[in-house]
């Protein structure tokens, strides 16, 4: 199996590292959606990342689709909440975190791929607004479900929920487009701290 993109892709990230925590083998491939337009499009015309290509040649995208497959048909378990309940507020949390994902990722192709003079402002404030509601709620969620930070939010095991929040937070906090100051946010950086010091984590590291 191969997995196509950078770790500086959030959703790139989220799924190799689910891979690690899931104990899946691949083989890492970089390539970019920018630079590699041409050679990437042969692999997968749709261009996006995550691409995981099978065995079989077949291409999967999407890495919430992507993570199903893994689980269901290649580790036979869920990085998920068996409790009902439990994993609703999982499903939510992700949710949550993959909107922060998105809002930054729509925010770096407003101010990096149109000319100044073409960038629509109240768009970008609509995008700021989004990711700051986001950012918000996913230091509540920290707060209140994982100790602000001191521990996982369901338990021993890393979830799904626990990934994405902090994969969400190191690219939010990252990313030169968006600038927030940790110290609003204390919970979601010792949380993130923690999780970034983990060999599943330091297994993927961000870089482009
Ligand atoms: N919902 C998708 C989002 C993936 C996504 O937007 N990836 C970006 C890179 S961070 C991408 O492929 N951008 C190229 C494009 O949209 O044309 C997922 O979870 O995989």
């Amino acid at each position: 199996m191969q997995l196509i993109g950078y770790l500086d892709s959030p959703f790139v990230r989220r799924v190799a590292i689910s891979m690690q925590f899931l104990g899946i083998e691949y083989e890492h491939r970089e390539l970019s959606i920018f630079r590699n337009f041409e050679e990437f499009r042969a692999i997968n015309p749709t261009v996006k990342v995550p691409t995981l290509v099978l065995d079989n040649g077949l291409f999967l995208i999407d890495s919430t689709l992507i993570i199903d497959y893994l689980e269901t048909q290649c580790a036979g378990r869920r990085l998920m909440p068996g409790d009902s309940e439990a994993y609703a507020t999982a499903l939510q949390y992700v949710g949550v975190a993959m909107v922060g994902m998105e809002k930054v990722a729509q925010i770096i192709y407003e101010t990096t791929q149109r000319p100044v003079e073409r960038q629509h402002a109240p768009w970008l404030e609509r995008l700021r607004t989004q990711l700051g509601g986001a950012l918000e709620l996913m230091e509540l969620i920290v707060a209140e479900q994982a100790g602000g930070g001191s521990r996982w939010l369901y338990g021993e095991q890393l979830t799904h929920a626990d990934i994405s929040l902090a994969v969400a937070w190191r690219f939010i906090q990252f990313t030169e487009c968006v600038s927030f100051d940790p110290a609003d946010f204390p919970a979601l950086s010792s949380f993130s701290a923690r999780a970034e010091a983990l060999p599943q984590f330091q297994a993927c590291p961000p870089t482009s």
